[in-house]
């Protein structure tokens, strides 16, 4: 017997045994229909994934009992899209906040809906606002239930009317799906600690030996806040998995109960109105022994899995990577069956790296390798996050330029955390770790930019700090993709050294730039005289021209070679529209070799960015951190 042959059987009983006429009839039809067509390939995968086990299809069963209680609804009204999926729109701007640190709570961030929407954002993704513990939740990454809102942010009214707020606006909502792990407060750890069978939902040891056995292929992502990957639970007297903080206890995907519960949870999260998730730290979901657990074929197979759930009970909602790995590893989950868009660590490393190095070699060279990806797939390209920033670019790339990447990265540490003579940035290190000395980097874009030293310093000092800003904008706002701001960059913010004074965040360096927005801040920033009215101001443009012309949509991409190695160009092309965009990462004036009218080939060139400059003819000058946006005018 064939295997889709098997599949249909299989669901054929399932739909008898299950009470599918639940389902109102008129959408019964349309679940029915996108069920039939990929439950095979669901089926497949739950076969790889649990085939050797006695129960397959009792977890099988359930799962579609699951789908068919959550099933959602069409896509909201107001979002259609035509052609084009909406994230490869010119259009697609987003932007990234905590709810309580840029607005108060859940009735605080509706009414900053017209701020979002005058600044062109169409995309708005809001940090984990869970249930989770008190004291430290990692920012709400550590979830204690997925179905209630944070009391102290509002309730799942609340959000869902925001949603609805958002929808009416034209503006997507995104929320996170943190998958690999709970906290510790979760009824399923809760239950786990008593003895529950369902203890399974974790990884227990009992043997520090083996917990000792997998540390030693495991890399240590918070090494700040434990040494290896695992926590001794007294309670429990037992060895608990957990990757990131010891409170976030990593579930175990092994057993297809899990799997099943999670799709759960996942349709719920759904049913609260949002369009994308965001699948935190899917790298790590998938465990086999003598691996570094790190993007293992079978993460893709469940990540897979989950896509198909989601494909058939809610087929509008997209999931967006959050893989801050190798490029090939976070390539690895671009595709229409797994992520549809992910975050693109590579090139926003390595827009820092040409900044302070005043050479973009390793930056074109690694797009060159890694920035194609499947045609309706898009990359989220950002500057910041809500993370620390860690330099993962191929070390074969660096090698044939002659770069140790060892090297390379304490050179990248020491230099964004101002240890480096001559340095412009002042970040904070992160995940130090005492044996290798190895950290990432933590700051503002401002900070990191240079603003806040460069406000102490000379005119010129400032001028190019915050010309810097806008080089990291006129590129990230202009790359095929879509762009993606941190709350509070949009408009300047430094530095926040005050989470040192408070004991839950103390140990985490990335508070330091997880400010909470006040109106003073805001205000500053609608003053044209201040450096952070002079972000303000440039970034809005820069949105609202990236809005009215579709060649920043959907186009043709190439990367150019500028013969100068501190200078970055790449054209796009849509139709009979024509972009070139050309940048210096350096504060050296150089000419290139690129020939803006002979490249576009017209006459009459407009530079976006400063429309009464002229374009002459010939080979173009980029003075200091010059940034242009040319645009065929014909
Ligand atoms: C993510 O980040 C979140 O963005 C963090 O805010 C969370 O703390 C963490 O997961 C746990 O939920 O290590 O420093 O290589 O891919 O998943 C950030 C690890 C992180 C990353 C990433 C992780």
């Amino acid at each position: 017997m064939d295997q889709d042959y098997e599949s249909r059987l299989t669901l054929s009983r399932i739909l008898d045994e299950i009470a599918i006429d639940r389902i109102p009839a008129r959408r019964r039809k349309a679940f029915l229909t996108r069920l039939e067509a990929l439950f095979p390939d669901l089926f497949g995968h739950m076969i790889t994934l649990y085939g050797t086990r006695y129960d397959a299809y009792v977890h099988m069963r359930a799962l579609v009992a699951t789908l068919a209680e959550h099933q959602v609804r069409k896509q909201p009204e107001g979002l259609r899209e035509e052609g084009a999926p909406w994230y490869l729109s010119e259009r697609a701007v987003g932007m990234a906040v905590y709810v309580d640190l840029f607005a108060g709570d859940l009735d605080g961030l509706i009414e900053k809906i017209p701020y979002l929407e005058q600044l062109g954002i169409s995309y708005l993704h809001l940090m984990p606002l869970f249930l989770a513990p008190e004291d430290n939740s990692d920012g709400g990454y550590a979830v204690s239930d997925y179905r209630k809102v944070n009391p102290a942010l509002g309730d799942a009214k609340t959000l869902r009317k925001l949603a609805d707020a958002l929808h009416a606006r034209g503006i997507r909502l995104s929320l996170d799906f943190v998958f690999n792990h709970t906290s510790d407060e979760h009824a399923w750890a809760q239950a786990a600690l008593d003895g529950d069978p369902r203890y399974r939902a974790f990884y227990f040891f009992v043997d520090g030996a083996e917990a000792e056995d997998y540390n030693r292929s495991l890399r240590e992502i918070f090494p700040q806040a434990r040494r290896g990957s695992f926590t001794w639970n007294e309670a429990a007297q037992k060895w608990v998995w957990t990757t990131f903080n010891s409170f976030q206890w990593d579930l175990n995907y092994a057993n297809p109960d899990v799997f099943v519960s999670v799709v759960g949870e996942m349709l719920s999260l759904v049913g609260m109105g949002c369009d994308v998730l965001r699948l935190d730290a899917l790298a790590f979901v998938w465990k086999e022994k003598g691996t570094t657990c790190e993007s293992q074929p079978k993460a893709h197979v469940l990540i897979r899995a989950f896509n198909l759930c989601l494909r058939i009970a809610a087929p509008h909602v997209v999931f967006k990577s959050e893989a801050i790995v190798h490029p090939d590893e976070v390539n690895s989950y671009i595709a229409p069956e797994e992520c549809q868009i992910s975050y693109n660590p590579l090139m926003m490393a390595l827009m820092w790296e040409s900044l302070a190095t005043r050479q973009t070699a390793l930056l074109r060279a690694s797009l060159a390798r890694s920035f194609a990806i499947p045609e309706t797939t898009a990359w989220v390209n950002y500057i910041r996050c809500h993370d620390d920033i860690g330099w993962t670019w191929d070390d074969a790339v660096s090698n044939s330029l002659g770069i140790n990447g060892a090297d390379h990265r304490r050179f990248l540490n020491a230099f964004y955390t101002g240890r480096f003579e001559g340095s412009f940035a002042d970040g904070v290190a992160f995940g130090e770790n005492p044996d290798t000395g190895d950290c990432r980097v933590c700051g503002t874009l401002a900070s990191l930019a240079g603003v806040g030293k460069a406000m102490a310093g000379t005119t010129q000092e400032l001028d190019h700090a915050l010309a810097r800003v806008r080089v990291l904008h006129a590129v990230t706002l202009a790359m095929p993709g879509m762009p993606l701001l941190y709350q509070g960059d949009e408009i300047g913010v430094l530095n926040d050294l005050s989470f040192e004074d408070d004991p839950d965040k103390r140990d985490d360096s990335r508070w330091v730039h997880r400010k909470a927005l006040t109106t003073a801040d805001f205000d500053l920033a609608q003053d044209s005289a201040t450096p952070q009215g002079r972000i303000a101001a440039g970034i809005a443009r820069m949105i609202d021209l990236r809005r009215k012309h579709p060649v920043f949509g959907r186009s043709d991409f190439r990367l150019l070679d500028p013969s100068q190695p501190n200078s970055f160009a790449f054209l796009r092309r849509c139709g009979t529209d024509r972009l070139l965009v050309a940048v210096n990462f350096s504060e050296y004036g150089v000419t290139t070799a690129i020939d803006p009218r002979g490249l576009l080939d017209s006459d009459r060139v407009v530079d976006l960015l400063d429309p009464g400059a002229p374009c002459p003819p010939g080979a173009m000058a980029l003075g200091p951190y010059a940034a242009h946006w040319y645009l065929a005018a014909d």
